[in-house]
């Protein structure tokens, strides 16, 4: 998968993005990320990309020519390889909620656009012309749109065949997902006590079936 990412910020992405199994993934050609810097699509010397809100308000918000140039160069720069046009993803609190089941379907797309958006917001424009979907990851109001950029690159990459690995325990995973994909029950690995605190017996029982049912019972 190939994942274009336009910020204003593109130094937020190094941490999250370059360890454990993101960075596998990124250094086994899976998953392909490439940040852009919307302040080299700014307007004039002195690279402006937001301004004041038409009828007034508090709050500065981004023009639209930057944020058009950097979709459009990207979408033309890029279309020759993995497919032929990005799904460009908007992140604001005012979006459809990101649950599982979309992750999913986002995760069978070859190329995603995410914007981040800073200030108050982005001109509605730039939505309803060169975007395909706005989500949000929750109800609450966060300083920009990397974080949810990073929630979804995240999210995702899971669901790319070969990175979580080819082992049981990654099947097991989807499967139970595919099940009930929030509920878990509770976990416990050594010591079989800790700080007086004991592993429940029936996990160390070698049982199968009383372990499936301890854990079918004991759902979250
Ligand atoms: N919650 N889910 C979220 C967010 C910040 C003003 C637009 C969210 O997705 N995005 O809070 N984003 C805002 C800040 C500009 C993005």
């Amino acid at each position: 998968m190939r994942v274009d990412v336009v910020t204003l910020f593109p130094g937020m992405f190094e941490g999250p993005l370059t360890e454990s199994i993101i960075a596998r993934a990124r250094d086994n050609q899976l998953l392909d990320l490439h940040f852009h810097d919307l302040r080299s699509f700014g307007i004039g010397n002195y690279k402006q990309i937001d301004d004041k809100p038409y009828g007034g308000g508090a709050g500065m918000l981004m023009r639209p020519e930057p944020l058009v140039d950097a979709i459009e160069k990207i979408t033309e720069l890029g279309k020759s390889g993995k497919a032929r046009k990005p799904h460009r993803i908007y992140f604001s609190p005012r979006g459809k909620k990101l649950k599982q089941k979309k992750v999913e379907s986002i995760a069978k797309k070859k190329w995603l656009l995410l914007i981040c958006g800073h200030y108050e917001g982005i001109d509605q424009r730039v939505i309803d012309g060169w975007i395909d979907e706005e989500l949000s990851i929750g109800d609450y109001v966060l300083t920009g749109g990397e974080i949810p950029a990073m929630v979804l690159i995240d999210a995702v990459a899971r669901h790319i065949p070969g990175v979580l690995g080819d082992d049981l325990s990654s099947h097991e995973e989807s499967f139970s997902e595919a099940l009930d994909r929030k509920k878990e029950h509770p976990h416990y690995t050594r010591p079989e006590i800790f700080r007086e605190m004991k592993v429940p017996d029936v996990l160390l029982s070698g049982n199968h079936g009383e372990i499936e049912k301890w854990r079918k019972e004991n759902l979250q």
